[in-house]
């Protein structure tokens, strides 16, 4: 049985291996501290093709947010950050696509290995 919730999970080819593969991106957001600064992290894991019987860490961004950020970028404490899959440069495989809390776009493929910045200004 399935216990994730399945809005956290994005599909596409990431490793370039035969098969689209399972993206899972688990958010977790922080209860806000007396000064309301709060922290924001994700945790992305890869199944290659959806057959591998367990998950691979792929990388667990964070950051944190003060209440002044909130204000000025119109979010509340508790939004979900925006992922999506697909080609978003010419390198091999699907690309991870997130905004961060600043709403800066990064990427992440399998070549890199890592998130990116993918954008100057913010969306
Ligand atoms: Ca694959």
């Amino acid at each position: 049985m399935l216990s994730d919730d399945l809005s956290s999970l994005r599909f596409g080819n990431v490793d370039g291996l035969a098969g689209d593969d399972i993206v899972l991106a688990r958010q977790t957001t922080g209860v806000p501290n007396p000064s309301g600064t709060v922290m924001i992290s994700l945790d992305f894991r890869l199944s290659s093709g959806g057959r591998a019987p367990g998950w691979t860490a792929i990388e667990s961004p964070y950051w944190y947010r003060t209440k002044s950020m909130m204000v000025e970028l119109s979010v509340g404490p508790y939004f979900r950050v925006p992922i999506l899959m697909g080609r978003f440069d010419t390198r091999p495989g699907s690309d991870v696509f997130m905004l961060d809390d600043e709403r800066r776009a990064n990427i992440y493929s399998q070549d890199r290995g890592r998130f990116v910045p993918y954008s100057s200004f913010r969306y």
